[in-house]
This record gives structure tokens, sequence and C-alpha cells, in this order.
């Protein structure tokens, strides 16, 4: 707590649920504007989501992909309007409210741009984005993304299974996770003068959840490349697992033998584990894990949903769990 208290940590409690409601009101009242006030008031009683604007507004490059075959890679759920899915995120290197990361990760620069690979890898090396963009075909894949906060949103990603990087390395026997740095650049990112995480980012992976064929290198999202708040050039998606372990803009991937001290862990170990799997039956410590609200449903016809069990991959993933204590290792 006091450590907490230190670091000037207040996730979600101040930082979320405030900006929550500002967000969603600041966003009803530009839709009432944008679709011509009173005049559509009954449409808006209709379908409130018809507002939101579904579709990319076409400003930044094309990145196609093909459907995906990965079983579990597409969902029947509606796609979040990209208006959310770009408007409302967690990048604490740009802020902790939801707003300030489309607002301040525009300058953020995307290109040149390297991954260094290294540690227990036969080939380690410093890729270059050209040519990761060229590593493998891209797919296109919907998955639900579930924040540790309760809200989620269903976005259609563009990338190729992690594991297609992971076999061109050649990881070696003693590679048994994966450990993900992000950018941490203070000239780029005002978020990093607050010390809410020890930066840069780091996540992890065990060396199965990683090369697990839906753990996604996303260099792109709704047929686009990714906007820079949602983690360009590349970022992580791992659907069964709350967001945070999604890690936006890597720059840095190493193989190593024991399991990462990741920056969530650091900041409130007790709260935050390193598997982190979406899971309706082991709480936060400080709320409920058992229902969430879908981005887009919330507002006046709220709407909760009950949370599924990794996230509704239990088919593809249970297994990589099968024998563990899922309270002790959450
Ligand atoms: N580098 C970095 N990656 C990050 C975060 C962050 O603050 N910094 N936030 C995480 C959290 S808490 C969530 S819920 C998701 C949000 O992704 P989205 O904004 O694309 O929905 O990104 C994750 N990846
Ligand atoms: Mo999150």
């Amino acid at each position: 707590m006091s450590k907490r208290k230190e670091r000037g940590f207040e996730h979600p409690l101040s930082s979320e649920i405030t900006p929550r409601a500002v967000y969603e009101q600041r966003r009803d009242w530009l839709r009432w504007m944008a679709a011509g006030g009173a005049g559509a008031a009954l449409a808006a009683w209709a379908g409130r989501e018809a507002f939101a604007q579904a579709a990319p507004p076409g400003k930044l490059p094309p990145l196609p992909g093909a459907r995906s075959t990965v079983p579990g890679a597409v969902t029947m759920d509606k796609p979040t309007a990209y208006e959310d899915v770009s408007g409302y995120n967690n990048f604490y290197e740009f802020g902790t409210d939801k707003e300030d990361p489309a607002r301040h990760a525009q300058a953020l620069k995307t290109r040149p741009w390297t991954v260094v690979v290294e540690g227990e890898v036969r080939k380690p090396g410093t890729f270059d984005l050209d040519a990761l963009l060229k590593l493998a075909p891209m797919e296109e894949r919907t998955y639900r993304l579930r924040c540790v906060e309760g809200w989620s949103m269903v976005i259609p990603w563009v990338g190729y299974s992690l594991a297609e990087l992971i076999r061109r390395v050649e990881p070696t026997g003693n590679a048994k996770y994966v450990e993900f740095h992000t950018l941490a650049d203070p000239k780029q990112m005002p978020g990093l003068r607050s010390r809410v995480l020890d930066w840069p980012y780091v996540e992890g992976l065990r060396m199965d959840e990683a090369m697990q064929p839906l753990t996604l290198l996303a260099f792109g999202l709704y047929g686009e490349v990714l906007p820079k708040q949602n983690g360009a050039p590349l970022r992580l998606v791992v659907p069964w697992k709350y967001g945070f372990k999604s890690a936006k803009s890597i720059a840095r991937i190493r193989f190593v033998e024991k399991q990462p001290t990741t920056a969530w862990m650091k900041s409130a170990p007790q709260e935050y584990g390193f598997y982190s799997n979406v899971n309706p039956e082991v709480d936060h410590p400080r709320w409920s894990q058992a229902t969430e609200r879908r981005i887009g449903e919330d507002g006046l016809f709220a709407r909760k949903r009950r949370t599924l069990m990794f996230n509704g991959y239990e088919a593809q993933v249970g297994s990589l769990y099968a024998g563990m204590d899922l309270r002790r290792f959450f």
C-alpha cells in the first residue's frame, strides 16, 4: 500500500472510473451533435451504437490481412467501433487518463523502428520493422480484449502468430520464458515523468504461451496500420489474458530461463500476478472479476456481460494450465 502511494499509484480508482464516465458523456454528446441532435433522438433510442464511428476514417496506411484459420481467431461478437478502439486506451507512457494516449501519442516516431531479439536464441539480431512486416503473411483476427479494470472490447487485429518470429530465431533449450520490453523514450513519452510504473514497461509469457498460435504480433487493426495510441508500430495481443499482458510499441524481445518480473508485478505484486489469465472466479483484491462492460454498450441501456473463463478461449488454451492452481498462479 505505502509502496503504491509512494509511486503515485492510482490504478484504477481515480485514473479509471472517473475518466470513463467523463469520456462516455463527452462521446455521447459528440455523437448527439454529429447526428443532428434532437432530430436523431429517436434513432438514438433505437440503437445508440449507430452513433459511434464504426470504421476507420481512412487516414492511416492500409494493412490488409487474410481471414485467419487459427482456431479461436475469429469471434462472432460485434467489433467495437473504431472511434472507441482508438479513443479509449491504456498506454501509461502517454498518461493515465483514457483519452491521453490518443492525444499525446501522435508525436511518437514509429519509423525507423527496430526490435532487438536477444537472450537464449541461436539467431539473435536486430529486426527492422520492414523485415518484420514481411516475415509472415498478415492475418485478420477478431479478438475480445478484456482489461483487468472490468471493461472489454472486440478488435479486428492484423498480424501473425508470435510463433512465426520465435521459430526463426531458434530458441535454445534454456529459453523458458519470453520478456517484452516496450519503448521508453522520455523525449517522446510524457508519461515517463510519472512514477506510476517502473519504466520500461516489461511483460512476459511462458514459452508455451508465447508459442500458442493465438498469441499475436499485431501491426494493424481494422485493415490499417495500428493507431499510435494502440501500440504502433507493433504490439502483442494475448486474448485470454488481461489487457496489460498485451505490451504496446515493443522494442526488445528477450528469451530467458527465469520467470520475468513484469512492470505490473513490481508495482503491486499482490494484485497483478505473472499469469494474469482472465478468470471470473479469481477476484482482483479490490474488485470482482465476474462481469465486464463491453465498451459501446455502456450508458443508458447498461448491460453487464459475464466474464468467461480464459476470456472465452478455454477450448484453445485451457490445456496450458492443466493441473495448475489458478488461485495461486494468478
Ligand atoms: N507499453 C504499454 N503497453 C500496454 C499498456 C501500457 O500502459 N503501456 N497498457 C496495457 C493495458 S492495461 C491494456 S488494457 C491494453 C489496452 O490496449 P488498447 O488501448 O489497444 O485497447 O494495452 C496494454 N499494453
Ligand atoms: Mo488493462
